[in-house]
């Protein structure tokens, strides 16, 4: 059985998806795309554009298709290398699905209920308030599973998932393969600064794309007016000291920013800081940052989105490695499951069934 610790040359693999629902935001940046891009440089990198798990929200058929080619487009304009990694589109491999359904039947329901994601969306949603939904953590535990992956770059606020996929796989480890690591148990990997980005506008609650203000939220292809605008009125607190604090959620979250911008740590910020005039300085410097950081973003991405057909070749070589390592994963975890007819030998013996 192919596992991850027979993996050729013992590279780390690592695994993450991310959905092609709306505009991308400087959240999804320093919390996911930015260590995508570092993750080339570390291992086996595979990275999913995860179409089936945006149907789990009221979503437009043909918008959804431009936004896969949107989100495509800007993960190569950022940084991703279709002959560094494995870029390709979930619903381009069945193995997904299927082992969704088998992990189903391992995970408990009162959990997935209880999921913040779940208890969030559930109740903000008005439209249908599906079982995909629920199902929307097991998809993902389905996701990373299928490709044994190591370790898995995401931001702060996907941690209970990740919680619930590790679990998942221990069961299945548990109760079938008699404690052996048939499915690898992930990692997370959060990054220190810029896990979670907050709203400029509300900055209690994180930047998002579904439910955000569009002037506290900065879109990764802003132009650089657009940037210097809602930084600018960026809700600040009381007071003018640059300093994090509980009671200084706006000025924080603006120090944090500028920490992922400049790649160095918040302390670090506060102390190029100190002598700073007051917080227009510091959405001076937060603007000419963010604006030096995505001009390339956006400069790469225009010639990027307008090849279609190039962009479906990328994904469909990316899918046919992504099926080619998913689809042995499934064929372990069927037999291990009892689940389809007996694999059997080479060999011929139809006595020896394989596992
Ligand atoms: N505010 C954030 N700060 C840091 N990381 C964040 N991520 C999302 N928001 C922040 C990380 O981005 C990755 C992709 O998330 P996704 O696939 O859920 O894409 P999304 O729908 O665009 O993410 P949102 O904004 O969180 O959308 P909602 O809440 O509307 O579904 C993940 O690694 C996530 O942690």
């Amino acid at each position: 059985m192919a596992e991850s610790s027979g993996r050729a040359g013992g590279a780390r693999r690592i695994f993450s998806g991310i959905q092609p629902t709306g505009s991308k935001h400087l959240g999804n940046y320093f919390g996911a795309i930015r260590q995508y891009v570092a993750a080339q440089e570390e291992g086996e990198a595979i990275f999913c554009i995860v179409d089936l798990h945006a149907l789990t929200v009221p979503y437009d058929p043909l918008r959804l298709r431009s936004s896969l080619y949107d989100l495509a487009a800007l993960l190569l304009a950022a940084g991703l290398e279709p002959q560094r990694c494995i870029l390709f589109r979930q619903s381009d491999v069945p193995e997904h699905s299927e082992l969704t359904w088998l992990l189903a039947c391992l995970t408990e329901l009162g959990r997935l209920q209880r999921m913040h994601q779940f208890r969030d969306k559930s109740l903000t949603q008005r439209e249908l308030v599906s079982a995909g939904l629920l199902l929307y953590p097991v998809l993902q535990a389905a996701d990373v599973l299928a490709y044994r992956a190591e370790v898995v770059p995401v931001g702060e606020d996907q941690r209970e998932h990740l919680e619930l996929m590790r679990d998942v796989a221990r069961r299945f480890n548990a109760r079938f393969a008699g404690g052996r690591q048939a499915l690898v148990v992930p990692e997370h990997r959060i990054p220190a600064v810029g896990a979670r980005i907050m709203d400029l506008q509300e900055p209690t609650r994180k930047m998002t794309t579904t439910g955000g203000s569009e002037e506290g939220t900065i879109y990764l292809l802003d132009c650089e007016s657009a940037i210097a605008k809602k930084v600018r009125r960026a809700v600040t607190d009381s007071g003018h000291e640059i300093t994090r604090a509980p009671d200084k959620p706006g000025v924080s979250n603006l120090i944090e920013i500028l920490a992922a911008a400049r790649s160095c740590s918040s302390e670090e910020i506060e102390a190029q800081m100190a002598s700073a005039r007051g917080y227009g300085e510091l959405k001076e410097a937060v603007a000419a940052a963010l604006c030096e950081l995505l001009e390339p973003i956006r400069e790469r991405y225009g010639p990027l989105r307008s090849d279609e057909d190039a962009l479906e070749e990328i994904l469909a070589q990316g899918a046919a490695k992504a099926r080619a390592i998913a689809s042995e994963t499934l064929a372990d975890v069927r037999a291990l499951m009892g689940v389809g007819a007996p694999k059997r030998r080479p060999s011929g013996d139809p006595a020896t069934v394989a596992q």
